[in-house]
């Protein structure tokens, strides 16, 4: 046996006497977790190189990382990565020959298409970036929002690498005048029969993020996996997810936003009881957010002693400035310390605060501060789908000590 200190929380002592058994040849299995394998969906096969132990599989496209398998090394192994796709991911013959993937740009003095191999010769760059689904906190929402049911893991922490789009924009001669918009297509194979317009995957952000946005061919040290959106993805550091375009095949620099439904009705903050607009606040630029992933609510009991209480923090446009975290459901507030390296503003801090859990009931919870003041909100600001949810109240721990 495995010599494991009894204030180790259970799902350590688990982990460890599974691996060990199984390294024996025994086959074992906890209560719980025969329960949770007999409930789990298997992986799709195209992404069976995910870590299913470490993601909730919500359906064929919509995978989830779980809270208690983010780790405290900053970086999101792609293999524990969430999956969100909107419409079939293109077939694995695009990913055979990546430099020759074909990008058009639009909008500029001197529009053209470029490949991967001709985009790899005008820049190089590399960002961490918080991905972060605008959905992300939904399965939160007492309304029950329609759509995936997310908690905290349709995020992630990933670095990119790729040539800057103000680069490429300069190098063709400018954006055109009067357009304030950059407006970008996936490269899905759209479905026979249906009005393109109400399925493409096409988003428009202000022009001005095209300062920071990459043209990304790499991700994490490795090419950008078909399912992330290889051969070439679009990043717009600090905006939600669903604005980093997956197999972009065309950025262009336009006057108005897209009228694809993705733009003009999906993705809007609606208030409750209203419909869909193109008139309501898209989902953009993230806000401050912070989650306790240990102890989380995928531990077992956890007996009386010490924890590091850590977890993730990130600002969204801004750089953290600092973590709170509480043990009483957000009464009392003590500083936490941020760890690990700090990636950059786009990028999540890891926090930690030690303490001491005598038995009894808890409510663990974190309160994050941007750098330029903004603190992370104690409620969720109500809309129709379940957007940005940053809620401190909706993303805290019950914890019990025994
Ligand atoms: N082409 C394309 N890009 C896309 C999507 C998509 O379905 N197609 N989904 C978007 C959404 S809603 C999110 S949250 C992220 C998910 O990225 P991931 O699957 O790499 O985690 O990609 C975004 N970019
Ligand atoms: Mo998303």
């Amino acid at each position: 046996m495995i010599d494991t200190p009894s204030s180790l929380p259970r799902r350590h002592l688990l982990t460890r006497s599974a691996t060990a058994l199984a390294a024996a040849g025994l086959a074992t299995w906890s209560h719980g977790a025969m329960a949770q394998a007999a409930a789990a969906k298997p992986l799709p096969t195209d992404l069976a190189w995910k870590d299913l132990n470490s993601v909730i599989v919500h359906s064929g496209n919509t995978i989830e990382t779980k809270r208690g398998a983010f780790g405290t090394s900053v970086i999101t192994p792609a293999d524990q990565l969430y999956i969100r796709n909107n419409l079939p991911t293109p077939d694995a013959s695009i990913v055979a020959d990546r430099d020759a993937w074909v990008l058009t740009l639009d909008g500029v003095k001197n529009p053209r298409s470029l490949t991967v191999g001709d985009l790899k010769t005008m820049g190089l760059e590399t960002v961490a970036m918080v991905l972060q689904c605008s959905g992300n906190g939904r399965g939160f929402f007492p309304s029950k929002p329609s759509g995936t049911g997310w908690t905290v893991g349709a995020a992630g922490c990933v670095v990119w690498s790729g040539v800057p789009v103000r680069e490429v924009v300069q190098a063709l001669g400018g954006v055109s005048p009067g357009m304030n918009y950059m407006t970008s297509t996936g490269g899905e194979k759209l479905p026979a029969g249906l009005d393109p317009k109400s399925i493409i995957v096409e988003r428009s952000v202000p022009a001005a993020a095209m300062q920071d946005a990459l043209l990304a061919w790499e991700m994490n040290g490795a090419p950008i996996p078909l399912a992330h959106g290889g051969p070439l993805r679009l990043i717009v550091p600090g905006f939600t997810g669903v604005n980093s375009i997956k197999y972009v095949k065309q950025l262009a620099f336009t006057a108005k936003e897209s009228d694809a439904r993705i733009m003009a009705h999906g993705y809007r903050l609606t208030p409750p009881g209203q419909k869909a607009d193109p008139s309501q606040p898209s989902v953009q630029e993230m806000s401050v957010k912070s989650w306790v992933n240990s102890p989380s609510p995928d531990d077992g009991a956890h007996r009386e002693g010490w924890m590091q209480i850590n977890g993730v923090a990130f600002g969204g446009m801004h750089a953290v400035k600092g973590v709170e975290v509480s043990i009483d459901g957000g009464k009392t507030w003590q500083q936490a310390r941020l760890v690990g390296p700090d990636l950059g503003k786009y990028a999540w801090r890891q926090f930690v605060l030690p303490a001491h859990f005598a038995r009894g009931n808890y409510v663990v919870t974190s309160r994050a501060t941007d750098r330029a003041g903004n603190v992370q909100p104690e409620t969720r600001g109500e809309n129709v789908s379940g957007y940005n949810n940053a809620s401190w109240q909706d993303h805290a721990v019950k914890v019990s000590v025994a």
